[in-house]
């Protein structure tokens, strides 16, 4: 079947606006394995979601960014995960709540 030019249209008034929206913001995994985040240090960009993953057996972990004053993530489990998106480049030093010896950094470039 030959496309109409409404089709034509709407594919061109698609692509157009795939074009126009940022550039794909990824996803970068941060995993926690023997009371350790891995890797220790991430490197993103502005608009990236880093998810840390509970890997351990046993142990629940948080997320937090203490410099920042913003509250501790939850307490996740094995097999559970918690997110942040960062909007803004810079360097975001961070720990686990209850294992304040655990510390990790996120490396935020535009
Ligand atoms: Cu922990």
């Amino acid at each position: 079947m030959r496309p109409t030019t409404a089709s034509l249209l709407k594919s061109l008034l698609a692509g157009l606006a795939l074009s126009a929206l940022p550039a794909h913001a990824e996803t970068v995994e941060v995993g926690i394995e023997k009371m350790q985040f891995v890797p220790q240090r991430v490197k993103v960009k502005s608009g990236d979601t880093v998810k840390w993953v509970n890997r351990e057996k046993r142990t629940s972990h948080s997320v937090l960014f203490e410099q920042e004053g913003l509250p501790e993530s939850e307490r996740f489990f094995p097999g559970e995960s918690w997110q942040r998106i960062f909007d803004k480049p810079g360097i975001y030093p961070y720990i686990c709540g209850p294992h304040p010896e655990m510390t990790g950094v996120v490396e935020v470039a535009e």
